[in-house]
């Protein structure tokens, strides 16, 4: 299969063909995972939208069903886009998706489960009451920009309510509707939260996280213990960006922390390609976990030659950093169910300029951990005041660094290389120095990732937020063939990134880690695993 199809996964989720985008409706119900996500059936490109559906019992093998939602009615005639699931009392599921209708307008529609007896949830009714909310004359929604209802939430005075995402003018927003029986939807006066300047917030998602531990949050949970996180989708960057702040439940209204950032400079989920996100709460096991879509950074001409297009990421538990101010995301442990023959290196030094070469893994499928100790940090490079940009910065300064007066990094690993280097992925961190702190750089270089051009080769970077003077620097990566996931610094910061090697295929792939600073470096310990093949669809 390899061969023909070297960039299919062999542990991301993917259908057999065809085009796939937004995860939606992700959920657990009576001990199974379902989840459903924007789905072509007649072709490697967006369009024709449904709802296709999937079940596991662990959220890495998984069981195809028939098509969940598709169009049925007039509210939904033109297309079944993004929505969410949410358990009602009385563990009975329910799905709000926005449906096009037949004047190409976007309203918002119910769906349940015929019967709640099947856990696997194969059949689903619509409301004859949709569309439950649908722009008018009167409430000036735009009829083209209003989608993606979020997973509703209860409130202390019993009424649920929903956000939807929208734009009016310049202005992007998270539309507020209450209701008291989940089918008579009324809109609120203000939005949950809005920003100017701004393009279309899709796919909006809105949910508490504990200020201490690990441990996930029910929807309905606020109050004192808790912060909430407000993510919206940027249509014009196709960037997934989050803020964490308070909500007001007596108000209704949403409030940023002070000091952070919202819109197109905000935090991001990732810092690679990675958009439309989705968090559901697991109750099983008591943890928020995150979805998202991974496009293509191929051309339109090659997804339709390989006859498909998109994967979803690795699903990521997710939970507040100790510091208040950021998300951390690791990938989930039953992925590790996967790993396989596992290769150790510890103390390993790589001076300026030096390669050492992981053997034993299937490197196309394969799972890395490594951890660096820095010799001298006194050694980094001054940043710039003008160096603000790192997506920027990762790509002027590159895996190859030819700094005067020396540089702690460009350390990393080079992945899906092929064995004269000709083609390689580059996953690594530099170290700079501030007057009063050091600010650790992270990078995943595509430049060299194929010899055919006709690929988006973007350099993508991070400042993550760590004192390199307290923790080792460490790096996760995920790779699958295609696809590169890494977690800097046990998961500060997130990068995935989509490549199409020619030379480093199937067997024909090495894995390495590397050091081009100027100073040493030790790999205080490197783990790698060779990946199975998950049971997909
Ligand atoms: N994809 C869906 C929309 C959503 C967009 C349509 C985000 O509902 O806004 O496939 O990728």
């Amino acid at each position: 299969q390899h061969q023909q199809q070297p960039y299919r996964t062999s542990y991301h989720f993917q259908p057999p063909k065809n085009w796939i985008n937004d995860p939606n409706g992700p959920m657990i119900y009576k001990g199974i995972y379902h989840f459903f996500y924007q789905y072509n059936p007649k072709g490697a490109v967006w369009g024709n939208i449904v709802w296709a559906h999937s079940t596991s019992t662990d959220l890495i093998n998984w069981e195809p069903h028939d098509h969940a939602i598709f169009p049925s009615q007039p509210s939904d005639i033109n297309g079944c886009w993004s929505g969410s699931a949410t358990i009602l009392p009385g563990e009975k599921p329910a799905i709000l998706y926005t449906g096009i209708n037949p004047k190409n307008q976007q309203v918002q529609n119910l769906a349940v489960p015929k019967n709640l007896s099947d856990p696997y949830l194969r059949e689903w009714v619509k409301s004859p009451k949709n569309p439950l909310m649908a722009p008018t004359p009167q409430n000036h929604i735009n009829v083209s920009s209003f989608r993606d209802p979020t997973t509703a939430w209860l409130g202390r005075d019993g009424e649920w309510r929903v956000i939807i995402g929208s734009k009016i003018d310049a202005r992007g927003l998270a539309i507020m509707y209450r209701s008291k029986d989940f089918v008579r939807w009324n809109q609120v006066d203000h939005p949950l939260r809005y920003k100017d300047d701004m393009g279309m917030w899709e796919c909006p998602d809105f949910f508490p996280v504990a200020k201490t531990g690990r441990t996930g949050v029910e929807m309905k949970v606020s109050g004192s213990h808790v912060k909430h996180i407000l993510k919206v989708s940027l249509d014009d960057t196709k960037h997934d960006v989050y803020t964490v702040g308070t909500y007001n439940w007596k108000k209704d209204i949403y409030i940023p922390n002070k000091g952070s950032i919202e819109g197109y400079n905000g935090l991001r989920y990732d810092y690679g390609k990675y958009y439309a996100s989705k968090t559901f709460f697991d109750s099983q096991k008591k943890r928020r976990v995150l979805w998202g879509w991974v496009n293509e950074s191929s051309s339109v001409d090659d997804d339709i030659k390989k006859g498909w297009s998109g994967v979803q990421a690795i699903p990521r538990a997710i939970w507040l950093d100790a510091s208040g101010k950021q998300l951390i995301q690791w990938p989930i442990v039953e992925i590790q169910k996967l790993r396989n023959n596992k290769v150790k290196l510890t103390n390993e030094v790589l001076k300026k300029g030096s390669t050492i070469e992981v053997k034993g893994v299937t490197a196309a499928q394969a799972d890395v951990e490594i951890s660096f100790k820095v010799e001298n940090l006194k050694k980094a490079e001054i940043l710039k005041p003008e160096w603000k940009d790192p997506q920027l910065l990762c790509s002027q300064k590159g895996t190859s660094s030819t700094t005067e007066g020396g540089s702690v990094g460009p350390f990393g690993l080079l992945v899906l290389a092929s064995n004269d280097l000709k083609e390689y992925t580059s996953v690594f961190f530099t170290v700079f120095k501030k007057p009063h702190k050091y600010v650790v750089l992270m990078c995943s270089d595509q430049s060299r990732s194929s010899l055919h051009s006709n690929n988006d080769k973007t350099t993508y970077g991070a400042f993550l937020d760590v004192d390199p003077t307290r923790e080792n620097i460490s790096l996760r990566s995920l790779i699958d063939h295609s696809i590169v996931e890494s977690f800097g610094i046990k998961g500060k910061g997130c990068i995935t990134a989509r490549v199409y090697p020619t030379l480093a295929i199937g067997d024909n792939v090495s894995l390495y880690a590397f050091n081009n600073g100027t100073d040493s470096v030790t790999i205080t310990k490197l783990t790698a695993w060779s990946m199975k093949k998950a049971h997909i669809n």
